[in-house]
């Protein structure tokens, strides 16, 4: 095969955010797929880094005391020290503050400059400080009388009134864009976001501010403003140069590292950037007249019960390290374990371009069906097996013909290899750890049904050896097929094994599978990837959610732990029951399904929140809740709840309620209802 290059990039990540599982898991995919270049011997590059500049930095600067550049150096290696701990191997780490950045993004707006393609306007506007983005009002969500953005629910956009801006003639290239949209089918994937996009395109571009004067932190503009103002480089404009200013040499537009790795650029995103790396980045580039990169490839958005993960969703926080840590504690092999079985949960359970929905649920029957019971167990038995055949001194021996059995394990291998580099050339880690665990379950099969346990206590020496060269090489193969997603797994049973460093196979070792590495006996250790018990999944979950919001933020996995249950309230003896109601009586209320979008504590009182409600109406409804004392406004947002919708409204401390939301308990709550599964706003409850 000859030798490609590969050049791989992640979002540069807000340097002020606290990394979440959606960044871990943009950058575990793009390591991954970093990782299967590098074992086929493709020349790789792999950036990922931090967004430094911006109103949103600068703000928290200020409030910490701290100049912005303080705040940025003292926080920015959250991000390069949590993907060190996840077994990312990058290249190189851009941080949009380095000189070598801020030279060239000077560069490109030079040339920018010289195509004619900035002027000088009045901006008037809404602007979403969370995303940094200009937002039409069509575009945003109105929330008890502000607007917000799709992602930013906490906080409203804001009105940038009549601010003195450039303006980059990105209408100019609307028609080129749709053109190179058109011509690459690869440009933009999966398909369902290339649609999306040529959509938009075709609906027409307006033109885009790209300078700020309202706060100061940014690359300043490089031209001098005729009306003597200073403005500073629109962070985004700022950001997506990281792609190339990463490559360039000496401050140079250009360089041997661009040569080589410009064109196979594919930038990995989530859906939420699309825009800016799908129209405003190409026109960027078009403008100052360098080549586009290969492929923008998005993936969907990790959620918590509907709710995106972001730092602005305190109830969607699952820390990636917490995560992979209690999954498995580093002692036990030397080697994170923890990280590789989250690794493998994100990467298995959806494909790229779709939304997934994080449930412990989900990451428990993972880990017990496919790491517990057919990986580990494979992997566990067959050491034992094998060790005890090396004491025996029973050489593995390769067969000269391949018996049946032997012959359709050998078929089976070449097919997951086979899959396997298709998925992932396809950038469907998913379907190639499906192909991947077939092997898997076609090599745990292959061991019950050789009983090498048997054969190790009969006489036919020849037949034991044979096995057990079979189920080494297997091991093997499985050890170099995980290894771009669970490297560390990989290497702990090539350790085992005394086999070298993995390369990614081909079909051709499918058919010899064993001759890469020197036959060495097995050496036992702790089991791989043990089971983990209710009271051990219980422990993980209170572990990672805080307590106020465990009943609330996430679907429990299991009941209560019973020091919770112990600390609930009594309940008062029962009222007596009223007397009958009738049907006719019942279905004068209106119960409805919603779910609670934004929740914040009502002013002056200690038990009411202010509840926006989705109830699938043209608008949420305002609800006031006397709940605040059990359930904090953060553990609301994202919540399905019941609503009795057709109470006449009415106003509770100042603020209006239009409905009511059910819940058990008399003076002090107990429990909010609830509905055992995803059901959609506006549903009539019965
Ligand atoms: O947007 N599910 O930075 P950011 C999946 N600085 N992926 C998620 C996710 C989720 N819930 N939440 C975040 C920025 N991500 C800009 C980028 S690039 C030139 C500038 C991932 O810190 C996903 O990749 O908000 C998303 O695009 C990225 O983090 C946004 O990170």
């Amino acid at each position: 095969m000859t030798q490609q290059r590969s050049y791989l990039t992640t979002p540069i990540y807000y340097v002020n955010d606290v990394p979440h599982l959606g960044h871990a898991y943009t950058t575990i995919v793009a390591d991954t797929l970093a990782r299967f270049h590098r074992m086929r011997g493709d020349e790789t590059w792999f950036l990922t880094g931090t967004d430094e500049h911006g109103q949103k930095v600068e703000e928290a600067a200020i409030k910490q005391g701290l100049t912005a550049q303080q705040l940025c150096d003292r926080v920015a290696p959250r991000f390069a020290d949590a993907w060190k701990t996840l077994g990312i191997e990058n290249d190189d780490f851009i941080r949009t503050t380095e000189e070598r950045h801020k030279h060239i993004v000077g560069k490109l707006w030079h040339r920018i400059s010289q195509a004619g393609d900035l002027y000088l306007e009045t901006y008037q506007g809404w602007y979403c400080v969370g995303c940094e983005a200009f937002y039409k009002e069509s575009d945003l969500d109105k929330v008890a009388e502000a607007f917000h953005c799709k992602v930013h629910k906490a906080r409203p956009v804001e009105w940038l009134d009549k601010e003195r801006s450039w303006f980059f003639r990105l209408s100019k290239y609307a028609e080129r864009l749709i053109e190179h949209v058109e011509k690459n089918p690869q440009f933009i994937r999966p398909e369902q976001y290339r649609s999306e996009i040529l959509a938009f395109l075709r609906g027409g571009l307006k033109d885009l501010s790209v300078s700020r004067t309202s706060f100061a932190w940014g690359i300043p503009v490089p031209e001098a403003d005729p009306e003597g103002r200073s403005h500073v480089i629109y962070v985004w404009l700022d950001a997506l140069t990281n792609y190339y200013s990463a490559l360039c040499d000496h401050g140079e537009l250009g360089g041997p590292r661009v040569e080589k790795f410009w064109s196979e650029a594919v930038h990995l995103i989530g859906k939420d950037i699309l825009r800016f790396h799908a129209v405003y980045w190409p026109a960027f580039l078009m403008s100052a007249n360098l080549p586009l990169p290969k492929s923008i490839v998005a993936h969907g958005w990790w959620t918590i019960r509907g709710e995106k993960i972001s730092k602005s969703m305190p109830a969607t926080r699952i820390g990636p390290i917490e995560l992979a840590t209690a999954l498995g504690e580093p002692s036990s092999y030397g080697f994170p374990i923890g990280v590789d079985a989250m690794r493998y949960y994100l990467l298995r359970e959806v494909p790229l371009g779709n939304d997934g929905d994080f449930t412990f649920e989900s990451l428990f029957g993972r880990y017990t069906s496919d790491l517990a019971n057919d990986l580990g167990n494979l992997v566990n038995r067959s050491i034992t097996l094998l060790g005890q055949g090396f004491a025996a001194s029973h050489l593995p021996t390769r067969p000269a013909q391949l018996t049946t059995q032997n012959s359709e394990l050998v078929t089976s291998a070449i097919l997951a290899i086979k899959d396997a580099t298709h998925h992932l050339e396809q950038l469907a880690p998913n379907r190639a750890l499906e192909a991947i665990w077939r092997f898997v379950g076609e090599v745990n099969r292959y061991v019950n049904d050789t009983a090498l346990w048997k054969q190790l206590k009969g006489d036919d020496h020849a037949t034991t050896r044979q096995t057990m060269y079979m189920l080494l090489s297997s091991l093997h193969l499985i050890s170099r097929l995980i290894a771009p997603v669970m490297p560390h797994t990989s290497k702990i049973v090539r350790d085992i094994l005394g086999a070298g460093p993995a390369t990614w196979p081909t079909e051709v070792d499918g058919d010899l599978m064993m001759q890469a590495f020197d036959l060495t006996p097995p050496t036992a250790t702790t089991p791989l990837f043990p089971r983990l018990d209710a009271k051990q999944q219980d422990a993980i979950v209170e572990r990672l959610v805080p307590a106020e919001l465990r009943a609330t933020a996430l679907p429990p996995t299991t009941e209560p732990a019973p020091a919770a249950a112990k600390k609930a309230k009594k309940l008062k003896e029962p009222e007596p029951l009223p007397g009958p109601a009738t049907i006719q009586d019942f279905k004068k209320l209106e119960l409805r399904s919603g779910r609670v979008l934004a929740a914040q504590p009502v002013t002056g009182t200690t038990k009411l929140l202010h509840l926006t409600v989705d109830l699938g109406e043209a608008q949420p409804r305002s609800i006031v809740a006397g709940i605040a004392e059990k359930y904090p406004a953060a553990a609301m947002i994202g919540r399905q709840v019941i609503v009795v919708a057709n109470l006449a409204p009415t106003e509770i401390r100042g603020v209006r309620s239009e409905g009511m939301i059910l819940a058990a308990g008399d003076d002090a709550i107990l429990g909010l209802s609830a509905l055992d599964g995803d059901v959609p706003p506006g549903t009539r409850v019965r």
